[in-house]
């Protein structure tokens, strides 16, 4: 390392506050630090500001109706239609310019450029063929899809008849596929035959296929994308099955009206993971969800027009949907896709996607900077990244070292860097610094977004003092919420609301949300979101919960009980430790530790592959029978044990930990 690199390091660690480079507040959407106090005053009113971003069929007459908490509902009487909002108006000004750029695989060195005019053009195509399939208003349409353009397609099709999308991701398994269909009612599939993964060809056509075997009603179209061409297996599709290519070429220059949907109306639903083993169908709506998307889109993310975003997350994510998808389409920007992995052919892609697009944003995870810091600077430092502009985390906490290494290496000192705390029941950003306005703070999130009232409290709802551990709350609604889980109200309160709200109250003020996450403000009132207090793991910033995962375990032939905690990991945060008992006459052996993986991988997908399996004849027990986690993940993490003498069998803890160390 050269000395003044050395230097520069040294004196980076020692900082732990930084301002906003000047440069970039000068041209900054938001730049006047008086948009908090504003917002403040003028609330909900403040929040006109996101609705005006977007085109309206018919003005709303209500900003806030929060009549009947905590079923809050935004822009009322306002009617909008979302692919218009991302497309059609953008035509005028923009149709030439790219709306998508997406950087496929290596493979045939294909790449695609999609024009705002020819989106514009294959959506419509898509959406004609969707309605000949019989695809109504309110009809859930699942998509399981990599990706590929044709997944931002098929999601802006669906919004332009009035069909909600529900996305699963591509690397969710067959299982979880089903499950997901059958709880959302969705009788209407988009997939894709298969994707490439480091050169190779990847079948997705026969795990769809399994998966579609378990959805226990009728699915009456599916729709399969040739990805794979040349490089397929050949399937002969079933009678129901209709490749998307000839689709499309079938409804050629079709156009079709933009449905005009109430402000309130279903955009899409997206499962994710809780407490419990089914996993939970979050609502958002047209109105609200865009608003939000594209304000936070242009206030945190800095996006124009001009602009080459680029952001790393998968669409399957909620990440995808909000911020490569919904809100960069809205500003009329182009967004970009890449469909292969940070590391092939080598471990300097991103890097050269940047500096050939030259892209202006990068958004992407902690677990990514991570990977890329233990690569070495050396990758990105090859390509020339002075496009950049800002760049923003995502999905999980970030230590201050990585953040610095990010703010040095990537962004050169002259970007700011925005970690922006959020979920995918809030939609889109709630807690971040405005990067044109405040100071940075390596390690944490920042201060709540103008205009979301996040508070920390103790057990009893009272905020905590400067530098106590607490947990978040919002304590107003905000237009990007989740409206409800789909067909499951009850469950929404319990989940969010119940902890410290006046569940009986009609007064929207004894309303709190609690996201499950514990967090610390300072002074400043800069929150540090410290991660999850419920049964909620974080690998690689994917939500995933213990309970699906002790499900699929213990389905597994042979075994007996089985207790899931995260563990620490340098690069992933989190990894997945399982402690398993097995049934009498189960070895515990390599073969059963297989089924054990095999088993997880079959029922959610290879992301949550236990990285250890420890077997165990008990697990360490309260005198009233419960499991100790918090035990469980202090050995996974060889931390110290303190006192075990509560527990019922105190002996099986250095059994386990014998175990873990020696593993
Ligand atoms: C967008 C997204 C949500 C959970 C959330 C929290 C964690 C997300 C974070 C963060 C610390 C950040 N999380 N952003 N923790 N700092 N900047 O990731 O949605 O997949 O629903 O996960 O991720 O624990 O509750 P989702």
């Amino acid at each position: 390392m050269p000395d003044d690199t050395a230097e520069l390091e040294a004196r980076l660690e020692e900082q732990d506050e930084f301002e906003p480079p000047e440069e970039f507040v000068a041209q900054a959407n938001v730049s006047d630090d008086s948009v908090y106090d504003e917002f403040e005053e003028n609330w909900p009113e403040c929040w006109e500001r996101a609705a005006e971003l977007l085109d309206w069929d018919e003005e709303y007459d209500t900003v806030l109706d929060d009549s009947n908490p905590p079923f809050y509902e935004w822009f009322t009487g306002g009617k909008l239609n979302a692919s218009a909002n991302c497309l059609d108006r953008h035509l005028d000004e923009r149709g030439d310019e790219a709306a998508i750029e997406w950087v496929g695989e290596p493979v045939d060195e294909e790449n695609r450029t999609y024009t705002y005019e020819e989106l514009h053009r294959e959506v419509n195509e898509f959406a004609a063929a969707l309605r000949e399939m019989g695809v109504g208003e309110d009809d859930v349409v699942t998509m399981y899809m990599p990706m590929i353009p044709e997944l931002p397609i098929a999601m802006l099709a669906c919004a332009r008849i009035g069909a909600p999308h529900s996305v699963v991701f591509a690397g969710f398994s067959a299982d979880a596929l089903a499950t997901r269909m059958e709880s959302a009612d969705s009788e209407y599939l988009v997939t894709a035959n298969g994707y490439f993964r480091r050169g190779d060809a990847l079948d997705h056509y026969e795990k769809t296929r399994e998966g579609l075997g378990d959805v226990g009603h009728d699915v009456s179209d599916v729709v399969v994308v040739d990805r794979l061409g040349d490089h397929g297996h050949g399937h002969d599709l079933e009678s129901n099955e209709h490749y998307y290519q000839d689709l499309v070429e079938e409804q050629e220059g079709a156009e079709i009206d933009p449905v005009s949907r109430d402000a309130e109306d279903m955009l899409f639903l997206m499962y994710t993971s809780g407490t419990t083993g089914q996993p939970k169908g979050v609502k958002h709506t047209t109105g609200g969800y865009l608003a939000w998307t594209a304000w936070t889109s242009q206030a945190v993310l800095d996006v124009k027009p001009e602009d080459t975003y680029f952001c790393s997350a998968d669409i399957g994510w909620i990440t995808g949907h909000s911020y490569i998808v919904y809100g960069p389409l809205a500003l009329g920007t182009t967004t970009m896709m890449y469909e292969g992995t940070p590391d092939h052919p080598e471990r300097d892609r991103l890097w050269e996607i940047i500096e050939e697009y030259e892209a202006t944003q990068l958004y992407t995870a902690p677990t990514a900077i991570r990977a890329f810091m233990k690569w070495g600077s050396e990758y990105p430092d090859q390509h020339d990244l002075s496009s950049l502009r800002l760049l923003g985390t995502v999905g999980e906490p970030i230590n201050p070292k990585a953040w610095k290494w990010y703010y040095q290496h990537v962004g050169d000192e002259s970007c700011p860097v925005v970690d922006t705390w959020w979920q995918t029941e809030t939609g889109g950003m709630m807690v971040t610094t405005l990067p044109g306005v405040k100071t940075m703070k390596p390690g944490s999130a920042g201060p709540p977004l103008p205009g979301v009232d996040a508070q920390v409290v103790d057990v009893n709802g009272d905020e905590v003092d400067a530098g106590r551990a607490g947990y978040l709350t919002v304590q107003k609604p905000w237009p990007g919420m989740l409206r409800t889980l789909y067909n499951n109200d009850e469950r929404y309160i319990d989940e969010y609301w119940a902890e410290y709200s006046d569940t009986d109250s009609d007064d929207p003020d004894d309303w709190v949300y609690f996201p499950e996450d514990g967090a610390k403000i300072d002074e400043d009132g800069y929150i540090t979101v410290l991660g999850r207090v419920d049964d909620v793991l974080n690998v690689s910033g994917h939500r995933l919960g213990t309970m699906e995962i002790e499900s699929a375990i213990v389905g597994v032939e042979g075994v007996a009980e089985a207790a899931v905690v995260g563990g620490k990991h340098d690069v992933k945060g989190e990894a997945v430790y399982a402690y398993v008992i097995t049934e009498d006459g189960y070895d515990e052996d390599e073969e059963m530790r297989d089924r054990i993986v095999e088993g997880v991988e079959d029922a959610i997908g290879p992301i949550a592959r236990p990285e250890q399996v420890v077997f165990t004849p008990e697990l360490p027990k309260t005198r009233s029978g419960k499991i100790m986690r918090r035990l469980l993940e202090d050995i996974a993490n060889e931390e110290d044990l303190g006192d075990t003498s509560t527990l019922r069998n105190p002996g099986v803890v250095e059994d386990i930990q014998q175990k873990v160390a020696g593993d």
